[in-house]
């Protein structure tokens, strides 16, 4: 099914090196209104990039004061009281507000009606309601937290989060409930167009990967939301009636809230991770100039990871006297779950394999994304053991362990997937070595970050306290020091993609000769994005190293 070349008609009215086009999504004459009223996936695309930056550096600032307080033993920067709200900002926003609609919100609502050679997603104008959800929900959390905070961190455990907690947590779970409905909506919005509005020729079999990665999130999207919903809803009855649901005094199970939480929550690791492997597919295919190796098994693996993904919860609750028997199965389906994922790190790597790979920046942050994915996960293996968890529980090991799957993983990958389709989203290109510095001066920042912390846990440090014993404080130093260098790493795209939508060059249609049909119309691509109904022939990755020039940055 992948042998012939896949090629579809030229599109008219790419003007490389020109002009952006008048007709371009960009290009009426700019007006306020017209962006928050439109229904043109690419603008909400834009909306989203937006809104997801803004709370990604409110998390990030979150981070930051973690960070300096915990550059000395004793707690001196933030009280008690004050830590515990700031972490709990940091983790709220970044899960909810950032983590969860970057890639599909972002990255997914501007490609894959593109990949599709559709002219939007099935429902426009639920797009554009998702959006508003997504907004209104982080607002009422961020409203919550400058308005006093909310202290529970943002797993809101009970008995504390019901009975105790006097800070705003009713007001934040609103604000989860509120954006989990926007969740939901994406999701059905992906779903109804990958079924129904893929091009005739193109197969379910011939979908590129990103597509699938995003198809395969939106099942989850769908079917987990829901449980966030319920769980948040009985959480703020049991809070504002009194009713005795999880509280033990009234005659409540909290390890019921356990359980719902993590059904929800441990899919979403995968709604956030999944769209990363999607983004990292398309980079390495391309800067490899290799067509994916193991297509159908990268396929499989998406699927069966969305599906396992469901029954693994309970590794998170090892320490909270479930079964035995509960444990091990739970261990033993999380060690399932890691076939699928190492599938699709050796198919990375075989793709790469013999390939004639350049480091443009997309390709260093999937790279970066393809190691740092790699430890995270494997490490996930030592706390999907049940004794060693038992060591390692509510350690730093844990808080290493996802950041490396969620900032070495996911926000790589997004980083590589905003410079790869940056030409295309704005008709700009980026400056390419100020790009490469900041993804190698990330990646470096990253693991002094966090690596440290790795060796934390293992020693005691356990999460969530402002005050240690002075044995640590060397780690805490190191882990500080590659925070202060992760933050500069990440200011430099703000600086330099802005800088490029004013002074970078014209984007030509294909600036990195890649295949997929959203290379096929211009950059920036016109309202209706095809101008011709784009018609497909044959593989979904058309690379071929030998006939391939290197590193050519310009259209034929
Ligand atoms: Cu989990």
């Amino acid at each position: 099914m992948s042998d012939i070349p896949y090629r579809n008609v030229d599109v008219e009215g790419d003007q490389p090196g020109g002009r952006i086009m008048e007709t371009s999504y960009l290009g009426e004459k700019f007006s306020i209104w017209s962006w928050l009223t439109t229904t043109d996936h690419k603008r909400i695309g834009i909306l989203y990039l937006i809104s997801t930056t803004l709370f990604f550096f409110i998390g990030g600032a979150a981070a930051t004061l973690i960070r300096l307080e915990l550059f000395t033993p004793a707690g001196d920067l933030l009280t008690d009281d004050g830590y515990n709200k700031v972490f709990t900002l940091h983790g709220v926003v970044m899960v909810w507000f950032f983590l969860v609609p970057v890639i599909p919100s972002v990255l997914g609502n501007f490609l894959v009606p593109l990949m599709l050679g559709a002219k939007d997603l099935a429902f426009p104008r639920l797009n554009l309601m998702s959006w508003y959800l997504n907004i209104l929900g982080g607002a009422f959390a961020v409203w919550a937290m400058l308005s006093g905070g909310v202290d529970t961190g943002w797993t809101f455990y009970t008995p504390y989060s019901t009975a105790f907690a006097n800070s705003h947590v009713s007001l934040t779970a609103i604000g989860v409930f509120i954006s989990g409905f926007s969740t939901i909506a994406t999701g059905v919005n992906m779903i109804v167009t990958v079924h129904t509005m893929r091009p005739p020729g193109m197969g379910w079999f011939r979908m590129p990967l990103f597509v699938w990665s995003i198809y395969a999130t939106s099942l989850i999207m769908l079917l987990s939301t829901p449980v966030l919903a319920m769980v948040l809803t009985l959480l703020v009855t049991e809070r504002l009636l009194g009713l005795g649901i999880f509280d033990p005094n009234r005659g409540g199970d909290p390890i019921l809230f356990q359980h719902l939480f993590w059904f929800y929550s441990h899919p979403a690791v995968y709604i956030m991770i999944l769209p990363g492997m999607g983004v990292v597919t398309e980079v390495i295919t391309c800067f490899s100039r290799r067509r994916v190796f193991g297509y159908a098994a990268m396929v499989y693996a998406l699927l069966s990871i969305a599906v396992i993904g469901f029954f693994v919860w309970g590794h998170h609750m090892f320490t909270s006297g479930q079964s035995m028997y509960a444990s091990l199965t739970f261990s033993f389906l999380s060690f399932v779950v890691a076939v699928p994922s190492a599938i699709k790190v050796f198919n990375w790597i075989a793709t790469m394999y013999r390939g004639q790979i350049t480091f443009e920046a997309s390709m260093l942050y999937a790279m970066g994304f393809v190691g740092l994915f790699t430890m995270g996960g494997l490490t996930g293996l030592f706390l999907a053991s049940v004794p060693v968890d038992l060591h390692l529980h509510d350690t730093y090991f844990v808080v290493a362990h996802f950041h490396y799957i969620m900032v070495g993983g996911m926000v790589s990958a997004f980083f590589a997937g905003l410079h790869f389709w940056w030409p295309k989203i704005t008709g700009r290109l980026y400056p390419e070595t100020a790009a490469q510095i900041a993804a190698l001066l990330m990646f470096f920042g990253f693991n002094l970050t966090f690596f440290p912390q790795y060796i934390l846990g293992n020693i005691g440090m356990p999460r969530r306290y402002h005050a240690y014993p002075d044995a640590f404080q060397v780690w805490h130093v190191l882990s500080s020091a590659g925070a202060v260098i992760l933050a500069a790493a990440y200011m430099m795209p703000l600086g330099y993609l802005l800088w490029s939508l004013i002074w970078g060059k014209r984007a030509p249609m294909n600036p990195w000769r890649a295949s997929g049909l959203e290379w096929q119309t211009s950059s920036p691509p016109p309202k209706h994005n095809f101008l011709t109904n784009p018609a497909i022939e044959g593989s979904v990755y058309d690379y071929h190293p030998a006939q391939e020039p290197r590193r050519e940055v310009s259209d034929d």
